[in-house]
């Protein structure tokens, strides 16, 4: 990834909906101005979830969710559902687009119940109208956009009519959404003019070679937007500053990997906490998770948890998901743990097994994903942390890291 690009997951994210060859990847390539989406005159032609990310004048970054189309046949088939359901998952606004000849119809109807019960605002995009006759009559409203007013436009993907209406329009939105995809600042907040903030990188096997990760970077960006001082350091060298005993930063952040070693340098009176619970905060719901932390002194030997990671990076030796926080949560427990494991994708059906879920701090996920992620586990019952809390949990330090916010 470029770093002159806002990452995706600070993007605002507009799925695409409706049926199967109803010129969705059609509208995509001409809001784009770019052949991106894959079209075809074979309904069913996108299979999977489809970003394509670009900035629209007024609006600003914007990643466009092209998704399989549903119908009446496809509503029923599983996996169908379960990719458009992950795309409305992770939108902050969606655009349904209907085919002008169709008319609206139960896939419709679907769509906006959906939407309106996650509560995605959405515009409906009435597409082919270069192929009415007079003017639309759904255009007008007539069509049923269930409950709420959607704004409706009536477009061509084939002619480009509408194009800017439909921008405008999805500008609109976006700004009374404003803000809807955004949680907390991830340092501001803690930060005043001038108050420098240390950022313990560890230069282990795990850094990735040439470059910081996203997390790590964001937060410098937003140490430097609230006019802090970011400063970078590996643990030996954060070991050098504390040897005068006049260095007080406002805040030390490390990764949370480092946190057996780096918890002894940081005198008790410098606020100390970790970029995975940073992120917790600016992108979930922090005192969920605290909370699902605090359950790791309620786990017993032979209780199951699962270890749930958004991406899929390959497992690499002393891996965190798979080899060190298993290893300090049996430490913890006093005994064996039993352990699934689950990558990219959808939570387990059956989440009531376990008696903890622990998430990666899912870097690629924007907040709305996070959140609904952290929904499932909650609507189950199940408590549920990321990997910085469980850590600090294990190693006796979550008080500690969790002091620098008022919960
Ligand atoms: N006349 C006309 N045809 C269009 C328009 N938009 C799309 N089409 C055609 O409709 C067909 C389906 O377009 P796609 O963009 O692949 O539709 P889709 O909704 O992405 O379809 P799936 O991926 O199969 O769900 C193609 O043959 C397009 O050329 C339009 O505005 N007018
Ligand atoms: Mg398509």
């Amino acid at each position: 990834m470029s770093f002159d690009k806002a990452p995706r997951s600070n993007r605002i994210h507009i799925a695409i909906l409706g049926r199967m060859n109803s010129g969705k990847s059609s509208l995509i390539n001409t809001l784009a101005d770019q052949d991106v989406a894959v079209v075809s005159p074979m309904a069913g032609t996108t299979t999977d979830i489809v970003y394509k990310s670009m900035e629209i004048h007024g609006t600003g970054p914007v990643v466009f969710i092209d998704t399989p189309g549903v119908d009446d046949d496809s509503l029923l088939s599983e996996a169908r559902v379960a990719r458009t359901m992950r795309a409305i998952n992770k939108a902050d606004m969606a655009v349904v687009v209907v085919d002008a000849k169709l008319g609206e119809g139960e896939p419709e109807a679907q769509l906006y119940s959906c939407l309106e019960r996650k509560r995605v605002p959405y515009i409906v995009a009435v597409n082919k109208t270069d192929l009415c006759d007079a003017d639309c009559v759904l255009c007008d409203g007539a069509g049923a956009s269930g409950e709420g007013d959607a704004p409706r436009v009536c477009v061509s993907a084939r002619t480009g009519r509408g194009k800017e209406e439909l921008l405008g329009a999805i500008s609109r939105l976006a700004q009374s959404v404003g803000g809807l995809g955004e949680g907390p600042p991830i340092v501001g907040d803690l930060v005043s003019c001038g108050d420098m903030v240390v950022l313990v990188i560890p230069a282990d096997a795990q850094a990735p070679k040439g470059r910081l990760i996203l997390p790590q970077v964001q937060t410098i960006r937003d140490v430097l937007d609230h006019e802090g001082i970011a400063v970078a350091v590996r643990i030996d060298q954060l070991r050098q500053l504390f040897a005068d005993k006049d260095f007080l930063p406002r805040l030390v952040v490390t990764d949370s990997q480092a946190f057996g070693e780096v918890a002894p340098v940081v005198p008790e009176s410098v606020p100390m906490t970790s970029f995975s619970i940073l992120f917790a905060r600016h992108k979930g719901d922090f005192e969920l998770l605290v909370e699902g932390a605090r359950a790791i002194e309620g786990l017993e030997p032979g209780d199951v948890v699962l270890i749930s990671e958004a991406c899929t990076h390959h497992p690499i030796e002393d891996d965190i998901g798979t080899v060190k926080i298993p290893r300090l949560l049996n430490a913890k427990v006093g005994g064996e743990l039993r352990y699934e494991w689950q990558r990219g994708g959808d939570f387990p059906e059956d989440l009531d097994r376990f008696k903890l879920v622990i998430n990666c701090g899912g870097c690629m996920l924007n907040r709305r994903e996070m959140c609904s992620r952290l929904e499932a586990v909650a609507d189950a019952a199940v408590p549920v942390t990321n990997y910085g809390m469980a850590i600090a949990a294990c190693l006796g330090i979550l008080p500690r890291a969790l002091r620098p916010f008022a919960l």
